[in-house]
C-alpha cells in the first residue's frame, strides 16, 4: 500500500488501519489507528503547491501552541507528532510532504452549523483562541501564504482567469461572472483601510470555518484545529469568515437556488465573537464588522469562480462544476446577508 511507507515512518508497527477524512479542500487527511495499543493519529499530506514552505506551518504551529500553553486556555491543544527519526515533516519517495498530529477522542466536526447555539459556541471558542494568542508585543509569525488577504491580487487573479477561460466555461458561469463584476468595488474600502494602516495587525486564524472546530459528540467545543493559515493580518477577516461559514444553512459544496442565509445565526456569531474581543477592537474594526462579512463572502465566491475559470487547479473537486456550485452557494449567501443588512 502507498501510505504504508509514510505511516511506518511515524509509528513502529504493521498492525494499523487507515481511512481518509475528506473535509479539507487543500491538504489530504487520513485517520490512522495503531491496533497494537488503540492510539489514533491524524496523518496529512501537505499540499505544497499551496503551502510552498511547510516548515513555516510547523514553526507557527509550535509557536501558537507555546502561547496557548503559557496562558490559561481551556481547550485541547493539538500537538504535531514527530516521526521515529524525530522530524515533524517527512518526505515520501514522490517528494510529497507529510505530517502527523494528535487525534482527539470522541470528537466530531460539522460541515454546516446545526443550530444558533453551536454557532455561538464556535464563535466564542475562536474569540477565546484569538484573545489568548494576541499578546503584546506580537511574536514573529511566518507568512505561510503570502498575499492570502491581498484582495487587489485576488481581483487581478480573477481578471486574468477571465481572460484565458474558454468560451464554454464563461457561458456556464455567465450569471456568476455578472454578479462578481457588478460588485468589484465592494472590497475597495477594505483595501484602502489596509493601505492606510487603519486596521491593527493581529494574529488571526484565517480559516475559522465550522469544520475547523472539534466538538465533543455531545456538542460542546473541544479544540480549534488547522493552524496552517495562522498569520498576521486584520481580525476582520476571521469575523467575516465565521459569518461566511456559520450563517450558511447549506453545505458550502451545495449549489443552492433559494436563500441559504440565517439571520438568527448572524446575531449569535457576532455575540460569540465579541465575547472576549469587544473591548479589544478599535472603532474601525468594530464599525466594519458587517461590511467585512460581505467582503469575505464575496472574495470566497470570487476565489471559487477564479478556480473554475482556471480549470480547477487550486481547490480539490469531485466533479467538473464543483467550483461553480461553490460559487453559486457563496453568492446566494451574500445576497441573503445583504438583504438582511439592508432591512435592519
Ligand atoms: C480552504 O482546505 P481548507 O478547508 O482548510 C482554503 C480557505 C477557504 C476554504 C473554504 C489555504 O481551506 O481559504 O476559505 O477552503 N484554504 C486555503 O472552504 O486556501
Ligand atoms: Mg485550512
Amino acid at each position: 500500500m502507498e501510505l504504508d511507507h509514510i505511516i511506518r515512518k511515524f509509528i513502529d508497527t504493521q498492525n494499523y488501519s487507515v481511512s481518509p477524512i475528506t473535509n479539507g479542500l487543500i491538504n489530504s487527511t487520513y485517520l490512522v489507528k495503531n491496533n497494537d495499543n488503540n492510539s489514533k493519529y491524524i496523518l496529512q499530506n501537505i499540499n505544497t503547491k499551496v503551502f510552498k514552505h511547510p516548515q513555516i506551518i510547523v514553526d507557527n504551529h509550535l509557536k501558537i501552541n507555546r502561547m496557548l500553553t503559557a496562558k490559561h486556555y481551556d481547550f485541547k491543544i493539538i500537538k504535531p507528532i514527530a516521526s521515529i527519526s524525530n522530524e515533524f515533516l517527512v518526505k515520501d519517495p514522490h517528494q510529497q510532504i507529510w505530517r502527523m498530529l494528535d487525534f482527539v477522542e470522541n470528537s466530531i466536526t460539522f460541515l454546516k452549523v446545526p443550530s444558533a447555539k453551536i454557532a455561538y459556541e464556535a464563535a466564542k471558542t475562536f474569540s477565546i483562541f484569538l484573545n489568548t494568542i494576541n499578546m503584546e508585543p506580537l511574536p514573529e509569525i511566518g507568512d505561510s501564504l503570502p498575499g492570502f488577504i491581498n484582495f487587489e491580487k485576488r481581483i487581478s487573479d480573477y481578471k486574468k482567469a477571465l481572460k484565458v477561460a474558454s468560451a464554454d466555461l464563461k457561458e456556464n458561469a455567465a450569471n456568476e461572472i455578472q454578479y462578481i463584476n457588478d460588485f468589484l468595488s465592494l472590497p475597495e474600502k477594505w483595501i484602502k483601510l489596509q493601505h492606510n494602516n487603519l486596521l491593527p495587525k493581529r494574529i488571526i486564524h484565517a480559516d475559522p470555518k465550522i469544520s475547523n472546530i472539534l466538538f465533543h459528540e455531545e456538542h460542546y467545543p473541544l479544540a480549534v484545529i488547522d493552524l496552517d493559515t495562522v498569520m498576521i493580518s486584520t481580525i476582520l477577516y476571521d469575523f467575516g469568515d465565521m459569518i461566511r461559514s456559520y450563517t450558511n444553512t447549506a453545505n458550502e459544496d451545495e449549489a443552492v437556488t433559494a436563500n441559504n442565509f440565517n439571520s438568527e445565526i448572524f446575531k449569535a456569531v457576532k455575540e460569540g465573537f465579541l465575547f472576549h474581543l469587544q473591548e479589544k477592537l478599535t472603532p474601525e474594526e468594530y464599525e466594519n464588522l458587517d461590511y467585512a462579512a460581505q467582503v469575505v463572502i464575496y472574495i470566497q465566491a470570487l476565489r471559487f469562480l477564479t478556480d473554475y475559470l482556471n480549470g480547477n487547479i487550486y481547490y480539490s473537486i469531485t466533479y467538473p462544476e464543483h467550483n461553480l456550485d461553490r460559487t453559486k452557494n457563496q453568492l446566494q449567501l451574500l445576497k441573503g446577508l445583504r438583504k438582511y443588512l439592508n432591512e435592519i
